[in-house]
């Protein structure tokens, strides 16, 4: 078992290696050997594999860092509600959001109302079929839910303090483009972008060599993401923005746009690209789409389909799915449990009271008898339900170390995995 869920952390997705290595590895180098430069943000998603690509890659290096330590900063990402739900492929962008949000930072989760209808050509191979605004407008409310259920499940089993938890914001870019019309739009926006520059982005470069070829429609989606940016400095003082690496030719446009009307650097960050095992971009292709919604893919089927993927070419990016599964943990039936976590031995017991971190682990049989397993649990070795169990007297807690299922989920170290079951709760 624990090599069954050690491969779920490690597999979840594959992470397309990304053109210009170098640029990873000068990253990390520079987060790294620079003390002076050092933000314990941007090195922690770097070393959960949340990190991909900044841009302007050397003032985000050299200004970014230091901007995030002088204060709450506002952080950005869009979403367009192509579809009712959100679904595996966004997910590194939304935990980059909640990495923002945890360290006090406002985040903004922008539902791309109108640009869902003009549909981004970024990482597509053909143009998207034309929504309907009705359409859109319930695809919206199915994304907002399940945002507002990520966050507030963010809040509730991941945040030891949640007055300390930056804004959470979220908005619907239609608001802004329904009253512009099209004559204003272009001479206003529209004649601050070259078309030289417009037509170098790699998603019109991949489109115009195909068969099909763009639109004018996708063509000027730029435009539009690019002016939500501006939109969003402007409104809300935002000088981040946050996306797949797909997104960065599009954050491009928005840092030049901004930087041609105010003057001021602005920054863009990637999370890579989680790709099928056949290397495509996960998404939401009829058939294969994995949701972030248990009516659509029921928790079991999520954690099934993340261990059947194969083990190898993971680069980064690994357990943060898995870490943030707790409700799936949850919605389980026992089967189900046993199923997935296949080797981890599975005790039934009768909860008594007072019952402690150590007791609880010492009856699973997850840690050494005598002051060895008590040491482990200090040291930080020991998780309960995904959280740090670091005190081994904490007497276990209801909503906390035992789900509403009865469940406490043992991790020991990376892979070792033990549950329980109370049946007297
Ligand atoms: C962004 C900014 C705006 O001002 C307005 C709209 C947008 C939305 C953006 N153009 C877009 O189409 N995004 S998306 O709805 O396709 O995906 C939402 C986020 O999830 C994006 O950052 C995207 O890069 C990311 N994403 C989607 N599939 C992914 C992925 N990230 C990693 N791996 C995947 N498979």
């Amino acid at each position: 078992m624990a090599a069954s869920i050690a491969r779920s952390c490690r597999s979840v997705c594959r992470v397309k290696s990304h053109v210009i290595f170098t640029k990873t590895s000068y990253l990390k180098a520079s987060f790294h050997c620079s003390p002076s430069k050092r933000s314990g943000l941007l090195l922690s998603l770097y070393n959960r594999g949340l990190l991909k690509e900044s841009f302007p890659e050397r003032a985000a290096q050299a200004e970014l860092p230091d901007l995030l330590r002088s204060g709450p900063q506002t952080v950005y990402c869009g979403f367009d509600p192509t579809a009712d739900s959100l679904h595996a492929g966004n997910l590194l962008a939304i935990i980059g959001l909640l990495h923002f949000r945890a360290a006090g930072h406002d985040v903004v989760a922008l539902l791309g109302g109108a640009t869902a209808q003009i549909g981004d050509p970024s990482g597509r191979s053909s143009e998207r079929e034309r929504l309907s605004p009705a359409t859109v407008e319930e695809n919206a409310r199915g994304i907002l839910e399940s945002l507002h259920r990520i966050f507030t499940h963010h809040e509730l089993h991941f945040s030891p303090d949640p007055s300390r938890l930056g804004r959470l914001t979220v908005l619907n870019n239609r608001s802004w483009y329904k009253d512009w019309q099209v004559l204003e739009f272009f001479s206003e926006v529209g004649r601050c972008f070259r078309m030289g520059t417009m037509l170098s982005r790699h998603s019109v470069q991949s489109r115009l060599k195909s068969a099909e070829g763009m639109s004018f429609t996708e063509f000027s989606y730029q435009l539009f993401q690019a002016f939500d940016f501006y939109r969003l400095h402007q409104l809300h003082g935002c000088r981040i923005q946050l996306g797949g690496t797909d997104q960065l030719g599009n954050i491009m446009s928005g840092h030049e746009f901004i930087h041609r009307k105010t003057g001021e650097e602005v920054f863009g960050l990637t999370v890579p690209l989680v790709t099928t095992s056949m290397g495509d971009k996960l998404g939401k292709t009829a058939g294969n789409a994995v949701w972030l919604n248990p009516d659509k893919t029921s928790p079991f089927e999520f954690y099934q389909y993340f261990l059947r993927l194969p083990d190898n070419s993971v680069e980064g990016c690994t357990n943060a799915l898995y870490h943030s599964n707790i409700q799936a943990l949850e919605q389980m039936s026992d089967t189900e449990l046993q199923e997935l976590f296949r080797e981890a031995p599975f005790h039934e017991l009768f909860l008594d009271p007072g019952t402690t971190v150590l007791d609880a682990c010492r009856r699973a049989q997850a840690i050494p008898e005598g002051p060895h397993g008590y040491q482990m649990i200090i040291d930080g070795g020991v998780w309960i339900n995904h959280q740090r169990a670091a005190n081994p007297e904490q007497v276990l807690v209801l909503g906390q170390h035992i789900l509403s299922n009865g469940l406490s989920l043992i991790r020991v170290g990376k892979r070792n995995f033990y549950i329980l079951k109370w049946l007297s709760i």
